[in-house]
């Protein structure tokens, strides 16, 4: 601890320093230490999105370090070695991976303050997990990707693409509308009623699946198809948008265009990174 606190090219200032600041005009003011919540990541990515609508939540202020597109810092590769993926969460310096995990660890570490995020019950935790993974899984499906992928120009769809743009093509294409459908029922099974799947407030479900509303849009303004399709998932239309406008998500969503903007981008920053020798 007395060494990181005395490594060279940082002063600190010392009790005595306090007391006579002036007999040392050169010493600087102590930098402010580094925050000790920070989120490794992008704005247009879902994951990424869940976890820093959980701090705001719990009203956790944190440092977001946003990654450059189509490439990986080495404070992401060094903190998520095994998924080399957003979002990753450091706490006091120790990596978080994984945005389910980093929810419920967000969750369990601020117990004290904001709201619950996952419910109480131990059942109903149950259920809104399986609701999560099924979302997950429905939205990446790859297969559904791979029926698609002519559908965005130029894209060649038999590499591992980056999940943005395979979550774009999973919503455009496959049988999302049976997903869809399920996920209505869900809604109505968890909501009871009231305007989200955990209950009068947004919690965990409604976490995992609200960060994708930006790239439903997104996929919308592609095929001229809704997504959430207001006659056939009124529930869900209504919940996307009361989730849009909650205070803790808001600028946290991220504008359809851009997104239809921001994965032609990465398209293209791909292709040029596939053709360097
Ligand atoms: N299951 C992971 C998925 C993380 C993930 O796929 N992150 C994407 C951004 S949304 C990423 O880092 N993509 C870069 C890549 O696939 O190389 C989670 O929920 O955290």
């Amino acid at each position: 601890m007395l060494e990181a606190l005395t490594r060279p090219g940082i002063e600190h200032a010392t009790s005595s320093d306090n007391q006579t600041p002036s007999r040392q005009p050169w010493r600087r003011a102590a930098p402010p230490p580094p925050p000790d919540v920070r989120v490794v990541g992008g704005w247009a990515s879902p994951s990424v999105m869940r976890v820093c609508v959980a701090l705001r939540l719990k009203g956790v202020a944190y440092e977001f370090l946003q990654e450059e597109l189509g490439k990986k810092s080495g404070l992401l590769l060094a903190s998520n070695p095994v998924h080399k993926k957003m979002p990753v969460l450091l706490h006091g310096g120790r990596p978080v991976c994984e945005s389910l995990v980093i929810v419920e660890y967000v969750d369990e570490t601020f117990a004290g303050s904001g709201r619950r995020i996952l419910p109480a019950d131990p059942y109903d935790r149950a259920v809104h997990r399986f609701w999560a993974e099924y979302a997950d899984a429905k939205v990446k499906s790859r297969s559904a990707a791979i029926s698609v992928g002519n559908r965005i120009r130029g894209l060649v769809t038999d590499l591992p693409l980056p999940t943005a743009l395979r979550t774009l093509m999973g919503m455009i294409g496959g049988d999302k509308a049976e997903a869809a459908e399920q996920l209505e029922e869900a809604f109505a099974a968890c909501s009871k009623g009231r305007g989200f799947f955990a209950g009068d407030d947004v919690g965990f479900l409604d976490i995992v699946l609200g960060s994708y509303v930006g790239w439903f849009r997104a996929a919308e303004q592609i095929t001229g198809k809704p997504v959430l399709d207001e006659a056939r998932t009124p529930r869900l239309a209504a919940w996307a948008a009361r989730f849009c406008a909650h205070e803790a998500v808001g600028d946290l969503m991220p504008d359809a265009g851009r997104l239809v903007e921001f994965g032609e981008a990465l398209r293209a920053a791909l292709a040029a990174n596939a053709t360097q020798p």
